[in-house]
Order: structure tokens, then C-alpha cells, then sequence
């Protein structure tokens, strides 16, 4: 049963390594077969979806049968595996992404062109699968595609959300937020898995026995119970060899319910406040917004852990019956944030009250177990739940919390003896008014490895987060920067320039991207930036297109293009971007011959529902957008486009075209981002400050290729520490002080005065949290720069090749080898 793996290394598979199975001729069959006998419609009734669902079912035959030989390949090796735990998976369109990764995007566009229809029609028809908020949604997309590539076993964990992240829309300036039901008309590429239905206790009580040894032992007799019933989605690496799973859990009511505890009594109020069952998965909770008072979130994230830890045993046990043993040999958990974290509480629970393990032993298990990456450092996104709220939707688990924080103070005594502070500071239940359970403690003591995802997030883990667990645990926090799969932000969505770098480097780039330095020794080559940058011009016309189809704007494609794309919040300072838009408006109203290069700026950003200020924000970047937009005296130097609904299928038409790339959080804000990454490697130049990843894209790239500004961290921190005043630029810097009363005016929004007086007061009043004036000048300056390296037309293409060569690092084909090597253990499984 245990035949040879190999160590993880790069697959070298080509793109055709699969693609010799179906021929045009073949792929033209199996689409008209599907659209006979799958649809029930024919090539003459066909419109664009029936197309794409067609197209996709051929597709997915092949999908189906490289899935059945991966699964029986892994069961038969006993193979070690990661299961990666995400309460958010935003893996955008399919179709094209599984296209490409078989081998076959060529012969299905030159087969539906035979049959008369534009295969960029039929990939429009899929929906996004937008079952996240942003980076951290993404990044497990982007791993599980890695992953598949590598030819690892691994497995995807979320939840089946009926509602993905809400749709956007824009009336007269303002967000709107719509349901995304993203399932309407089917999905091609899910399969439900009846047969692996999970059933997962919620509420009640706890009951303290004796058990036959003469042991205390618990057991839980929950108030209710819901089922999960898990959805697959086949996740296919390039060369289309491995075919791994992203399995998703739908909720439903469970017809086995405890009528004999309800009808005890007592328990039929806690059972009114029940919520329904299938309610749970319901809809994906937009971010940013305070997590406190969450109960159904707190629901949510134990029903998809608890669901995925049952499916995870049952198979470990298919293989190894009741030794336990072997568990932490073969699954390895990542719980992505802390948002599955329950899931340490929940597998304990399973050792010590269902398979009867003592304490140490069911620990030893556990702990060698989990693994957790950590992408935040803001207070208000550390997730916390209350004392109470747990007591009474995981009352079981609420002590088993204890048990484990408990003896984690045992641990703290012998360490630091008498230390009170110390243990305050560590404990997982904090003693504040309202007690809180502080799921990355738990996460920290219940983990073999805890990661940040760059090295300066992962610095400051260490330094400012959790400094006395690092003095506790000195090996156990880590570094693995972020990474993005070049198969969809390169080879898949920007098909000119893929094209252009095969030609000049061959086909290995997409699963060795490190070879894409060997681009650098044309960076001065005349032709070669010719070409590279008519193929940026060629995308550029493209959005330029898309543009003026969703806003009817028309933009000069001569123009910058200059990009900022991330969800909508204060630190990532959307509204720097938006003052120094409104400076350069000034200047050309002041002096029409003010020198800049044309520039459209373009947005693409969500805010969270309850989040005003960010909203507002919004709002002001489309009421500029039509003040300057409109404004023939300044002779359409700057456009503004905000193109609402950003999404995965979005970016993927602006990233190819963009010139610049607006990076410019508060430094020590940002813990990486990846959008980042994925301009650069489409060649745009950034402008940015030094955080995140920023500070990597700048050492590969060199200082001469990107724009960097700001304060430093280490300058914020000063800053802060002294006691930052707004009103000291403001009054000092008269440029800053009349953007800011410019928002005081009815100039942008005459139809509603003051409406953007709340963002002016934020950076005074408000006390500008995330430095926006004390950073002002140093982006305008940095600007200033950036325009007169694009007026170099020489310079900005070497700056512009250089990006994408010297974006090797960052494809997640190399982080993921990084979890392998130092925290997964994994080996590699051919399939
Ligand atoms: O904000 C971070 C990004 O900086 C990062 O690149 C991404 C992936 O690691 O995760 C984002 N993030 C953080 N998303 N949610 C959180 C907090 O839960």
C-alpha cells in the first residue's frame, strides 16, 4: 500500500501533457453531445449559456475522470495530506482556468469558432464563484491551484455559501449592495456528495458522568442538530494530472432531532432563538465590520470545522481503524486566519469524549496537528467571541477552551513564576467586562507553526502581536510570504503578453516562474520593448472598451493607467489616491499648462456594508470622477473611472492593462497583499509604500523600477508614540488645506452640501489614524516622479519589463513549496 512518493519539487508537466486526449474534432463532439443530450437544446436553439454550460461539461468529463484516478492514486499510497481550512474560497470563473490548465484553451477556441461562436462570449456567461472577501480568499484559491499543480495531496475545506460576497452597484455615486446568488442557473463544476452528509450538534447541555473506569466523563446532549451536506469542486493543476477537491459544506435541518432533551423542559426558549439550519450557510459575512454579537458567524465556523474534522476522521479510519496513532502523521490541518480555529476545541472533544483518550495524549495529537496562518494585525479584525455566546452554542467546547488554558497557565508558572501580567496577556479568555475567548491565542497554543504572509507582517508578529509566545515557543512563528498563481494572473488573463514571453523564453514559465528573469536581458532591447509594450497598449485598448461599455466613458488609451483595486478601507487609503487626484485637478485649474502626462485613474473597490466611512469614500471618488470627468478646462488630462463590482473576473481585464499600481497602505497596515504581486507580473510599475509585500517587490525589483514613498514603519510608530497632529499639516501645507476644505464645499456634490465633510473631518477631528496628510507630500512627490519616467518612453518600458521578470518569487507555487518544506511535510503523489 505504500508505493514510492517523491519529494515536492516544481512539476515540469507542459501545458499539452494532457491536451493529447481530445482534438478538435473531439472537443466539437463532445460540446454538441453535451448541448443534445446534457441541455436538451442544439447547435441552431443554443444561445451563450447554453454554450458555456455545454463547453463546461465537456470540459468537466475530463475533469471527472482525472479526479477519480487522483483519489484512487491518494487512497492507494495512504498518502499523507493538508487540508486547508478557509472560511472563504474567491475563485472567480472556472471554465478558462481549467481550459488553460489541460492544455486545451486553444482547441476549444478553434473548435467553437468552427461552430460559429466566440469563445469569449461563452466565458462572459460563468458567473464568479465569489465566496470571499478579498487577499485572504483568494490566497486559498491561489494555494489550492499550486497545490494541484505540484501534485500534492491536499484538500480544500469551506463552506457552500448560497450568497457570495454581495454584488455592487453604483446609483449616482453611491454603493448599493445586491445579493450575488451566484447558483441561479447551476453550476457546472460542483458535484453533491449525499453520501458524505456530516451531522453537527449545536446547543444544550453538558453532562458530567462517571464512565466505567471510574473517569469523569462529559457528555454533550446538544439542543439541535443540522446536517452538512458537502458540494465538490474539482480543483485541476496545470498539465492536468492531479485533480484535488475544494469541498464545500451546505447546511440543511436535520429530521434526527433531540426531542427527549427538548421536551425535558428548560429548553424550549434557548431552542426558539435557534437559528434555522439552513440559514447557516447561507450568506458570506462582508468583513470589516466588528465581529462581537456574530452568533450565526460563530455558527458558521464550527459547522463547516466540525463538518471537515468528521470527513478528515473518516477517511483516517477507512485506512487505520481506531489507532490514532498515526493521525498527526497523516493530516496536517492550516487553518487560514482564525476563523476555523473552533476546529482545535472540536478535535479534542472527539479524542478525550468520543475515542476516550486521555488529556496528554489527545494534546500531543492535536497540537502536532493544526498549523495557522496569521493575515492581520489590526486590533478590530482579531477575532474574539464572548464567553457567554460560546457557553451557549458550544457549551462543551467552551470547557474544553479552559482544560487547554488552564494547563497553558501551568505552563506560563513554570516558565514565569508569579508572572500575572504576563498570564493576563496570554490567556485565551480575556477578563474584560464582557469575557472573551481570543481565538489567535488559541490558535497560537493550539499550533505546531503559526506564519504572518510577508516578512515584514511576520517581524511584526513576532515583535508587536505575539512577542511572549515567540519568547515561549522560539521556533514556532514563521515567515511565508505570500505567492500568486501565474496560471490565472498571467498565462490565462493576459494571453498577448503569455504569448510574447513564451516566445522569447519557451513554455516553462507558468510552473517555473523564476524563469521569467531570463526576460531581464532584454529589458533594454529596443524590439523587445516595442513588443512589449504594444502589448500592453493592446490591453489597455481593451479595458478601454470595457470602460465605456459599463460607464460610457470614453478614455484616451494614450493616457497612464493607473490602478488601484482592494477592498474599499481607510488603511489602504484609497483616499490618499483620491486628495492627490484632486491636487493635480487644482493644479490644472490653477495653471492649464500645468506639465503632467494624461493619467486615468481607475478604482475597483468594495466596502463592507456597515462600514460608513468607507462608503463615503466611494461616494467621493464618483462625485470627483464626474466633476472632472465633466470639466472641459483641464482638456481631459485626468479622467476618473470607478468600475463598480470589482471581482476576481473583473481584475482579471484590468490587471493586464495597467501602467501603474497604487500600493499605498499605512506602512504595518497592509500584512501583503497580493494584487500587488499580480500587476507587477503583468508589468505594472508600482507606487507604494514600505509595507507588506511591497518591500520584497521592491528588493527583487531594484529601487530604480518602483515608486516608493512614506513613512516606514518604524516613522509611523515614532510618529504615534509622539503624538501625531493632523492639523499641523494641514495648517502648514496649504496645498493640503484647501483639498480638505474643498470637501467642505458644495463644489463636488451641489445637489447635497456637506455630504463629503465626514472624510475632510476624519483626517482632522478624526485624527487621521492612518496618516493619510502626513504621507501626502511624499506621494506627490513620488507622482511627480512616476510622470516623468512614463514622459521616458525607453525608461518606462525597461521599468515595466523589469517588473514582470523579476516577479519570480512571488508565484504561490513557491510559497506553497515553503508550507511543504517547513510546516506540511508533504510529499508529491504523481497521479
Ligand atoms: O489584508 C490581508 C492582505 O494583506 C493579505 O495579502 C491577504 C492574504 O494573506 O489577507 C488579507 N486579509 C486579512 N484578509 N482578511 C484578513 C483578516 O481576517
Amino acid at each position: 500500500r505504500k508505493p514510492a512518493t517523491t519529494k515536492a519539487n516544481h512539476a515540469s508537466q507542459s501545458e499539452n501533457s494532457y491536451s493529447t486526449k481530445l482534438d478538435k474534432k473531439a472537443f466539437k463532439a463532445s460540446v454538441i453531445s453535451h448541448l443534445h443530450s446534457t441541455l436538451g437544446t442544439d447547435e441552431n436553439k443554443a444561445d451563450n449559456h447554453a454554450w458555456f454550460k455545454a463547453t463546461s461539461a465537456a470540459i468537466q468529463e475530463l475533469v471527472l475522470n482525472r479526479l477519480r484516478t487522483t483519489q484512487k492514486t491518494h487512497y492507494m499510497n495512504d498518502t499523507r495530506a493538508v487540508h486547508y481550512f478557509s472560511a472563504e474560497f474567491l475563485m472567480g470563473r472556472l471554465l478558462s482556468n481549467n481550459m488553460h490548465n489541460f492544455g486545451l484553451f486553444e482547441t476549444a477556441d478553434a473548435a467553437l469558432k468552427e461552430l460559429g461562436v466566440d469563445i469569449s462570449d461563452v466565458l462572459e456567461e460563468e458567473p464568479d464563484m465569489a465566496l470571499g472577501n478579498g487577499g485572504l480568499g483568494r490566497l486559498a484559491a491561489c494555494f489550492i491551484d499550486s497545490l494541484a499543480t505540484m501534485e500534492l495531496p491536499a484538500i480544500g475545506y469551506g463552506i457552500h455559501y448560497e450568497n457570495g460576497l454581495f454584488r455592487q452597484e453604483i446609483k449616482k455615486g453611491a454603493q448599493i449592495e445586491r445579493p450575488d446568488s451566484w447558483r441561479d442557473y447551476g453550476n457546472p463544476w460542483e458535484i453533491c456528495r449525499p453520501e458524505s452528509t456530516q451531522e453537527v450538534p449545536l446547543y444544550g447541555y453538558v453532562e458530567t458522568k462517571y464512565g466505567s473506569n471510574g473517569n469523569i466523563q462529559k457528555e454533550w446532549h446538544p439542543g439541535s442538530i443540522v446536517k452538512g451536506v458537502p458540494w465538490d469542486i474539482p480543483v485541476v493543476g496545470y498539465g492536468g494530472n492531479t485533480v484535488n477537491v475544494l469541498r464545500l459544506w451546505q447546511s440543511q435541518s436535520s429530521s434526527h432531532f433531540n426531542w427527549d432533551v427538548f421536551n425535558a423542559g428548560g429548553y424550549v426558549d434557548a431552542q426558539r432563538e435557534n437559528i434555522q439550519a439552513e440559514t447557516i450557510s447561507k450568506v458570506l459575512y462582508p468583513n470589516d465590520e466588528t465581529e462581537a454579537g456574530k452568533e450565526l458567524r460563530l455558527i458558521q465556523q464550527y459547522f463547516f470545522s466540525a463538518c471537515s474534522l468528521k470527513d478528515i476522521i473518516r477517511r483516517y479510519k477507512r485506512a487505520h481503524g481506531d489507532d490514532w496513532t498515526r493521525f498527526s502523521e497523516q493530516v496536517v490541518i492550516q487553518l487560514n486566519d482564525t476563523h476555523p480555529a473552533i476546529a482545535i476545541p472540536e478535535l479534542m472533544r472527539i479524542l478525550v469524549d468520543r475515542a476516550e483518550l486521555d488529556w496528554d495524549t489527545a494534546w500531543a495529537i492535536s497540537s502536532k496537528t493544526f498549523a495557522y496562518t496569521n493575515h492581520t494585525l489590526l486590533p478590530e479584525a482579531l477575532e474574539r467571541w464572548p464567553v457567554r455566546m460560546l457557553e451557549k452554542i458550544l457549551p462543551r467546547h467552551l470547557e474544553i477552551i479552559y482544560e487547554i488554558n488552564h494547563r497553558f497557565m501551568q505552563e506560563l508558572e513554570k516558565k514565569w513564576p508569579g508572572d500575572n501580567v504576563m498570564k493576563a496577556k496570554l490567556s485565551i479568555i480575556e477578563e474584560s467586562d464582557e469575557k472573551m475567548v481570543r481565538m489567535g491565542n488559541l490558535s497560537v497554543i493550539g499550533s505546531f507553526k503559526v506564519n504572518g504572509v510577508a516578512q515584514i507582517h511576520s517581524k511584526l508578529v513576532k515583535e508587536n502581536l505575539f512577542p511572549e509566545f515567540d519568547q515561549l515557543y522560539p521556533n514556532k512563528l514563521t515567515n511565508v510570504t505570500n505567492g500568486v498563481t501565474p496560471r490565472r494572473w498571467l498565462k490565462a488573463c493576459n494571453p498577448l503578453l503569455s504569448a510574447l514571453i513564451t516566445k522569447k523564453i519557451g513554455d516553462q514559465w507558468p510552473v517555473n516562474l523564476t524563469q521569467l528573469d531570463k526576460l531581464s536581458v532584454f529589458a533594454d532591447d529596443k524590439t523587445f520593448q516595442n513588443q512589449f509594450m504594444k502589448v500592453k497598449q493592446k490591453n489597455k485598448e481593451a479595458l478601454a472598451k470595457e470602460i465605456k461599455a459599463i460607464t460610457g466613458i470614453a478614455v484616451d488609451t494614450k493616457a497612464i493607467f493607473d490602478v488601484q483595486i482592494k477592498r474599499l478601507h481607510e488603511y489602504k487609503r484609497q483616499h490618499l489616491n483620491l486628495l492627490h487626484i484632486m491636487a493635480l485637478y487644482k493644479r490644472l485649474l490653477k495653471d492649464p499648462s500645468y506639465d503632467m502626462h494624461s493619467r486615468v485613474f481607475i478604482f475597483g473597490a468594495k466596502a463592507a456594508p456597515g462600514y460608513t466611512l468607507a462608503k463615503t469614500i466611494i461616494y467621493a471618488i464618483n462625485k470627483v470622477a464626474d466633476k472632472i470627468n465633466n470639466d472641459k478646462r483641464i482638456n481631459n488630462k485626468i479622467k476618473v473611472i470607478f468600475l463598480p463590482n470589482y471581482r476576481v473576473s473583473l481584475a482579471e481585464k484590468m490587471i493586464p492593462a495597467a501602467d501603474v499600481s497604487q500600493q499605498i497602505s499605512t506602512a504595518g497596515k497592509e500584512a501583503s497583499g497580493t494584487g500587488n504581486m499580480k500587476l507587477a507580473l503583468n508589468g505594472a510599475v508600482t507606487i507604494g509604500t514600505l509595507d507588506g509585500a511591497n518591500i520584497e517587490i521592491a528588493e527583487e525589483v531594484g529601487a530604480e523600477n518602483i515608486f516608493i514613498f512614506g513613512k516606514t514603519v518604524d516613522e509611523v510608530a515614532a510618529i504615534n508614540k509622539a503624538g501625531y497632529k493632523p492639523y499641523d499639516y494641514y495648517y502648514n501645507n496649504s496645498e493640503i488645506k484647501a483639498l480638505l476644505d474643498w470637501l467642505d464645499t458644495d463644489y463636488f456634490t451641489p445637489e447635497q452640501p456637506g455630504a463629503l465633510s465626514s472624510l475632510k473631518r476624519s483626517m482632522l477631528e478624526g485624527g487621521d489614524p492612518y496618516l493619510v496628510l502626513a504621507d501626502f507630500e511624499s506621494y506627490s512627490k513620488a507622482n511627480e516622479a512616476l510622470d516623468k519616467a512614463y514622459k521616458d518612453k525607453d525608461r518606462w518600458a525597461k521599468m515595466a519589463i523589469l517588473n514582470t521578470a523579476k516577479m519570480g518569487k512571488f508565484t504561490s507555487d513557491r510559497s506553497v513549496q515553503e508550507y511543504v518544506d517547513r510546516i506540511w511535510k508533504l510529499d508529491t503523489c504523481k497521479v
